[in-house]
């Protein structure tokens, strides 16, 4: 096991990875950025190191002063959490040639997973379902039309090297496949330096449901269930929970046996994240994969009673993932709320500055992951969630019960949240009965 870990991110993230280290008797070492400096919890670390100003180009996404760090710091291993380098393969790559051990998949794992045409591909051959669309890159716009006319309109075009709702775009025609076409392709260049456009079959008013993944690297692979992320505004998830309340036991088995087949097929370790589609007839469609750790993780440790980022630790150390499949049960549902410090009123625009009353809830049932506290500081430089409630209780309506009551409880002030937003959608009809899509918020609660 190791001895001394660097965790290369910030926020609650950072702090529970250092819970995780020390509950493994590990030393946690955090980088910080000026802006982060003092910041609450870096008080708990073994050890700090500032690696540039506030801008995360400079400082969190800065590879060298990173690497630096952990060879001042003399660590055996690399955290790299959610965001910043966790999805980076060159990064990864970097840290075994230095000889500290990227705490995530083998930097090949991580640049196939990250071409979604290529990850499609591997899908197939596992036999895992994916939507009607290209069997590859499309390479010029009449090979869009000619295909768009063969699936059927709606069509979809996505970057392959996207992700996450970047660089999409929907067609409903010819004509209006044709922009879409020089607008994806300009737009996918722009961000990802990569042009390599797909097309899909546009699967109308779907579900996000998403499968965890832990695999070793001895070829042990287990799944962890399900996660239901359908609650999202402009790709950002405001509301996940597990199971997904509009499974059946026969499809949740299917999907969690499809993803671990697609893991499989990549020779894959560490933890991911294999993201479906599920349209109206609950038939699943593999999308894409996450090769991180992701931020609603807890949902699933309250539903498995496993520690994920243990396991993440422990397998990047060589030992063995020793559960058997059997022995991971899905009891009672999950839920999380994600606060961020942004005012709905204005258009969600970030709402940064001093806490001056910060009041957390508590009580049977709920877990509140955060590093912020009464009279931190908010940065505009970074991601605005500042809190996640994530709530554990027999029933979903008992969790909607115990999830209003604590957002309820919840104070802080004199900053703006989405708690207000999350209420809204706890207390809707429609969510409380299931009939919920990715178009939810826009049609219901509000851009
Ligand atoms: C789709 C889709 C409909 N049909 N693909 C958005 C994020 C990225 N992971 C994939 N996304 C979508 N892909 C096909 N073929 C609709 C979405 C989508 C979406 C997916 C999950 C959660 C929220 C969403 C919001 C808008 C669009």
């Amino acid at each position: 096991m190791f001895s001394r870990i660097l965790i290369a991110n910030r926020g609650e993230i950072a702090l529970r990875i250092i819970r995780a280290c020390h509950e493994l008797g590990i030393e946690a070492i955090v980088v910080h950025s000026e802006a982060d400096r003092g910041a609450a919890y870096l008080e708990v670390a073994d050890g700090t190191v500032c690696i540039g100003p506030a801008a995360a180009a400079k400082s969190y996404l800065n590879i060298p002063s990173i690497v630096s760090a952990a060879e001042i710091a003399d660590v055996d291993a690399i955290h790299p959490g959610y965001g910043f380098l966790a999805e980076n393969p060159h990064f990864a790559e970097i840290c075994g040639e230095c000889g500290i051990t990227f705490i995530g998949p083998s930097p090949a794992a991580m640049r196939l997973l990250g071409d979604k045409v290529a990850a499609k591909e591997l899908a197939r051959k596992a036999k895992v379902p994916v939507v009607p669309g290209s069997e590859g890159e499309i390479k010029n716009e009449a090979e869009a039309v000619k295909l768009a006319n063969k699936i059927g309109y709606p069509v979809i075009l996505k970057a392959a090297a996207g992700g996450g709702g970047r660089g999409m775009r929907v067609a409903h025609n010819d004509i209006s496949l044709h922009n879409a076409f020089s607008q994806a392709k300009t737009e996918a260049e722009a961000a990802f330096k990569n042009g390599t456009l797909y097309i899909e079959k546009f699967i109308v008013e779907p579900r996000h449901v998403e499968v965890q993944i832990m695999a070793d690297q001895s070829g042990n692979a287990l799944h962890f269930f399900e996660r239901d992320c359908t609650i999202q505004r402009r790709h950002q998830k405001l509301i996940e929970e597990s199971p997904c309340p509009v499974l059946d036991e026969k499809t949740r088995e299917e999907l969690c046996r499809a993803a671990l087949r697609l893991i499989k097929e990549a020779d894959y370790y560490s933890a991911a994240t294999v993201e479906f589609l599920l349209d109206r007839d609950k038939r699943f469609y593999f999308i894409e994969v996450n090769t991180r750790i992701q931020v609603e993780h807890p949902v699933t440790e309250l539903v498995t009673g496993q520690d994920l980022i243990k396991w993440q630790i422990k397998i990047a150390s060589g030992q063995t993932l020793d559960l058997r499949q059997r022995d991971i049960r899905q009891t009672g549902v999950a839920m999380e709320c994600r606060v961020n410090a942004e005012d709905p009123a204005r258009g969600y625009a970030p709402s940064p500055g001093r806490v001056t009353k910060f009041i957390l809830p508590g009580g049977p049932g709920v877990r509140i992951d955060t590093h912020l506290h009464q009279d931190a500081m908010i940065s505009p430089y970074y991601d605005s969630m500042v809190s996640k409630v994530i709530v554990h209780q027999p029933t979903r309506e008992e969790a909607i019960a115990t999830m209003k009551r604590a957002l309820r409880e919840f104070r802080i002030e004199p900053t703006k949240t989405t708690i207000p937003v999350c209420l809204e959608i706890l207390s809707h009809n429609l969510f409380a009965k299931n009939q919920v899509d990715t178009s939810f918020i826009e049609r219901h609660i509000g851009l």
